[in-house]
């Protein structure tokens, strides 16, 4: 016969599947390990001395192209977190039921969690098959279907085992490689996270994570940000398999070398993932349902919340009732009492808060929540869009509950999509009119905000006209100013050169106006116009107040002042203080004289020269001198100015 083909050599990749156990204490779940890997995954001192797994136990075994990720959980309901925290990220379960025994509380609770976590995919065990006769056997099988009817499990293969004689190991393992197969792969194409399953140093390494690679992949030299602490750290190495690794991909039992962090820093309940994407939360909008099992869950009840590897007390707000039935299932609001690491789509158990039983579990739809409030009345509509899972949908329905658009950060952290998904998806809303975007990469607003922000623009800057006759047009920022926060400036811009594009609205540096529109003066204005220039031009340097040019008019003073205003705008008068305004030829003769005299007489004037050379008082010359500095024509030096 020829030898089997070396996989590697091959250069086929080896599929990775995490196989976590699941049973009653006592039912033979750590010999059966062993007995398939050779490793026992009881690790710690206490737990070989007592002979009772306590915490998670791990071990690998590579067969024809399977790279097979056991993950050994504690069977002791004193235990069950440890468990809770090993069953994230099963790809399959292995039900161990000791033939016995038969099935016993925790089978049942270990079983509801697979189902709450949405395990797929699975095996059952019947060990310790050496201790019972045929009869015995057989009862116990019968047991067991009818214990799965109608679950995930139902059509599993059932095969009766013994770790100790070695009986049915080769079946049961021909059995995992089938469920295996049947096993659709975590992607490691997308963003990496890892929720951390312990911590711990290794001499001559520093600290070391460990955990199940539930997306994406990460390598030596990666930064990675740690959750929820948000600090950046860089990889040094990494391990999967109990082997060192270049790159370590979803689906893999992973171990994470990190430098710059002590180990007692790190716990279990982190997580790792790519830097700057996620956001860590405290409020989880969800999918809820209780188990057939629980009694009734009260509004505001508290629960312990295990998602991932962490865990947290809990409050739930049921939506849309006072209590939710066993059974049941509901949308709910989670506050957390501690910060997590979570995404739509994951799946979270909760306990009752004392005694701590499992009562129920559900996935994330909406991880960065807002508060329950009652006037929130399109909450519900909006679980159900998340729910469905259509991304158009989805997205759409993200931009219209954000405040005035979502941008590509945003969704990146809502929905822990890849940024070309994003952008896809963004393209196909902004295409089909649902949504605009309002500036690169992205900020998606719904269509009819933005229209509202567009004809909320052409009809403030019409009224505006309407208002100020007088005026060229409204001032860009008071414009943008008086559509409200809702409307972010990217909205605003993308509107207005909308409008202008459209030629409904023209730009005129900082003032927006009607296109075409100029200012209409009635005849009394434009006499008064006339007037209040003349008064300057013929005041020369000595110029009248503002008020006694502005009181001879034959105009309202309202409108005298809007006048002055045009004139002022057209730099056809220039005011130096708020009490002084000149003519600009007035100002243009005044420099063209200093420039004269510095030709002809000095670079350098004093104050007394100057009033002399102009023929004014100190009145006018101090703030003309000033002026006159701030317009670098003259330069002071102690009690002289430099002609420039
Ligand atoms: N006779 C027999 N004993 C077994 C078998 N598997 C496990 N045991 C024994 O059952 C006890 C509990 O096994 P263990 O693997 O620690 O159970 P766990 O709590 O489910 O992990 C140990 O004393 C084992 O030696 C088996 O197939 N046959
Ligand atoms: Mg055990």
């Amino acid at each position: 016969m020829l030898p089997l083909p070396d996989p590697i050599a091959m250069a086929i990749p080896f599929k990775s599947i995490i196989v976590g156990t699941a049973g009653h204490i006592d039912h033979g779940k750590s010999a059966l390990v062993e007995a398939l890997t050779g490793t026992h995954p009881d690790r710690l001192e206490e737990e070989k001395r007592r002979g009772i797994t306590i915490d998670l136990g791990f071990a690998f075994l590579e067969q024809d192209g399977v790279r097979f990720g056991f993950v050994d959980v504690p069977g002791h309901e004193r235990f069950v977190s440890n468990m809770l925290a090993g069953a994230s990220g099963l790809d399959l379960v292995l039900l161990v039921i000791a033939a016995d025994e038969s099935i016993k509380p925790q089978t049942r609770e270990h079983f509801d969690i697979c189902r709450l976590l949405g395990v797929k995919h699975g095996v059952v065990a019947l060990t310790k098959s050496d201790l019972v006769d045929a009869d015995t056997a057989g009862l116990v099988r019968l047991e067991v279907e009818e214990y799965l009817r109608g679950t995930f499990l139902q059509d599993a293969p059932i095969v009766a085992v013994s770790a100790r004689t070695g009986a049915g190991l080769p079946e049961l393992m021909k059995e995992l490689h089938l469920a295996a197969s049947e096993v659709r792969g975590k992607d490691a194409a997308h963003l990496f996270r890892l929720p951390i399953d312990r911590a711990f140093a290794i001499k001559g390494f520093g600290s070391v994570v460990t955990g199940t690679l539930i997306s994406g992949s990460v390598s030596a030299n990666d930064e990675v940000e740690l959750f929820p602490e948000r600090a950046v750290l860089r990889v040094r190495g990494v391990q999967s398999g109990g082997k060192a690794v270049e790159r370590a991909q979803a689906g893999q039992r992973t171990a994470v070398n990190l430098a710059g962090i002590e180990h007692t820093t790190l716990k279990r309940g982190m997580a790792l993932a790519t830097p700057g994407k996620f956001r860590a939360t405290r409020r989880i909008d969800a999918r809820l349902e209780l188990l057939p099992s629980s009694p009734k869950l009260k509004q505001r009840s508290r629960v312990h919340f295990h998602a991932g590897t962490s865990e947290a007390v809990a409050e739930i707000f049921i939506y849309g009732g006072n209590e939710l039935a066993p059974g049941q299932s509901a949308f709910a609001q989670l506050r957390l009492q501690e910060e997590a690491l979570l995404l739509p789509g994951d799946r979270f158990i909760v306990r009752q808060f004392s005694p701590v039983i499992t009562i129920g579990g559900g996935v994330v739809l909406d991880a960065l929540a807002r508060r329950p409030l009652t006037r929130d009345t399109g909450r519900v509509a909006f679980l159900e869009t998340l729910e469905r899972g259509d991304k158009e949908d989805m997205l759409s329905a993200m931009a219209e509950r954000s405040l005035g658009g979502i941008t590509f950060s945003d969704i990146a952290a809502r929905t822990g999509w890849l940024d070309a998904e994003i952008g896809e998806v963004g393209k196909k809303l902004t295409a089909s009119g649902r949504a605009k975007n309002v500036a690169e990469p992205l900020i998606l607003v719904p269509a009819k905000a933005y229209d509202e922000a567009r004809q909320k623009i052409a009809d403030r800057a019409e009224r505006f006209h309407k208002e100020n006759p007088l005026l060229p047009g409204i001032s860009r920022e008071e414009l943008r100013v008086g559509l409200g926060r809702r409307v972010r400036a990217e909205t605003f811009r993308t509107a207005l050169e909308e409008l202008v594009a459209q030629k409904k609205l023209e730009l005129q540096g900082e003032v927006v106006k009607r296109a075409g529109s100029s200012i209409h003066l009635e005849p009394e204005e434009a006499r008064a116009k006339e007037q209040i220039e003349t008064a300057f031009a013929a005041a020369s340097l000595t110029v009248p107040t503002v008020k006694e040019v502005l009181n001879g008019l034959p105009v309202e003073a309202k409108h005298a002042e809007k006048i002055l205003q045009i004139l002022l705008r057209d730099k056809i008068l220039v005011r130096i203080t708020p009490e002084l305004i000149f003519h600009r030829d007035t100002l243009a003769r005044l420099k063209e004289r200093l420039l004269t005299y510095k030709k002809t007489k000095s670079e350098r004037i004093s104050v007394p020269v100057f009033k002399e050379l102009t023929g004014i008082t100190r009145k006018y010359a101090i703030p003309l001198l000033e002026y006159l500095d701030r317009e670098r024509i003259t330069r002071r030096a102690g009690d002289e100015r430099v002609i420039l």
